[in-house]
């Protein structure tokens, strides 16, 4: 009997400041309608799946900018999508901006989770790389004020037990950095979900092409795939939003790092692809048997080192 997921990958369209919660809800409902007729197990949701990319935006005032953010979740908004999902018996990953008061602080983070097919809440995970930076940065064409508006992940990387098989999350910018892939990699993770929303241009270069931002788009999560002999769904909120646009390509990499799945469009679609889990042990044996070929004891700059350091000397 092999573990084979069925998983959608639910890339949204633009999502514009004025659009309602429940206006965007309904399409999601629309794409978990779509998922249920494709037998899905799974559907996987972009990052911030409920509201416009609002870190383009500048406020003084972060409070300000609370309105984008959720303090509970379900929530009167989003409890119809979590209800229609346990019905269909599909589970669910969901990226949404969080504010939570812990120790009696406030605190924001950019954040995914992941619900099973029952409904239950299996696991959150908090976007630890994020990227752009915290205060208004007038060389830029647009902002980009994750910095300021979300403090870092303070969950690290999970794997949890669910769905029949290791499951993880990221999000957006974590998938360029080959440590979270790693980081779950070791706890036998067999599929990644994550949601991004990414620029189709460059805020600080004119000369990068859409066509390239694409292709580190892709190779990234394909490498993430392959190196750690794990499925990874990645999903686009996508589209132009107030005027600024976000890249597509939503796709479905398998644990050999093939592309299976690619989304066509620039607006809500479902990608559709059958993971069979079992496909990740052959690397995970082989090629990417971690016991048997890693050798910690050289890694150590990996942890004890934030930024580059240079060699010494001249020439
Ligand atoms: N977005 C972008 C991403 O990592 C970015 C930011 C774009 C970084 C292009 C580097 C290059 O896909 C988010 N939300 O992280």
């Amino acid at each position: 009997m092999t573990r084979s997921l069925r998983v959608g990958g639910a890339q949204m369209g633009p999502i514009q400041k004025a659009d309602s919660r429940e206006a965007v809800v309904a399409r999601m409902l629309a794409l978990l309608e779509r998922a249920r007729a494709e037998r899905c197990d799974l559907v996987v949701y972009p990052e911030l799946a409920l509201t416009t990319f609002f870190p383009r935006w500048y406020a003084e005032d972060i409070g300000e900018m609370d309105g984008w953010f959720e303090r509970e979740m379900p929530n009167a908004a989003t409890r119809p999508l979590f209800e229609r999902a346990r019905d269909c018996g599909i589970g669910m990953c969901l990226g949404y901006a969080e504010l939570t008061e812990e120790d009696r602080a406030i605190h924001r983070y950019n954040t995914c989770i992941l619900v099973d097919k029952q409904g239950a809440l299996v696991g959150k995970y908090r976007k630890v790389h994020l990227p752009g930076h915290a205060e208004h940065d007038p060389e830029r064409k647009w902002q980009h004020l994750e910095k300021r508006y979300f403090e870092p992940g303070n969950l690290g990387f999970p794997v949890w037990r669910a769905l029949g098989g290791n499951l993880g999350m990221c999000i957006c910018n974590d998938r360029r950095w080959p440590e979270t892939y790693r980081v779950m990699g070791l706890q036998d993770v067999e599929l990644v979900m994550l949601g991004y929303n990414t620029p189709t241009g460059n805020a600080q270069s004119d000369d990068e092409a859409p066509a390239l931002r694409m292709f580190h788009n892709h190779m990234s999560m394909q490498a993430g795939a392959y190196q750690n002999g794990t499925w990874v769904v990645g999903v686009a909120k996508c589209g132009d939003e107030d005027g600024h646009e976000l890249m597509a390509g939503s796709v479905i990499v398998s644990p050999d790092g093939v592309i299976v799945a690619e989304a066509k469009s620039m607006d809500d679609e479902l990608i559709v692809a059958d993971c069979d889990l079992d496909k990740c042990q052959f690397n995970k044996k082989t090629i990417f048997d971690f016991a048997a070929h890693r050798r910690p004891e050289h890694y150590g700059l990996i942890v004890e080192r934030t930024g580059a350091e240079p060699p010494e000397g001249g020439g």
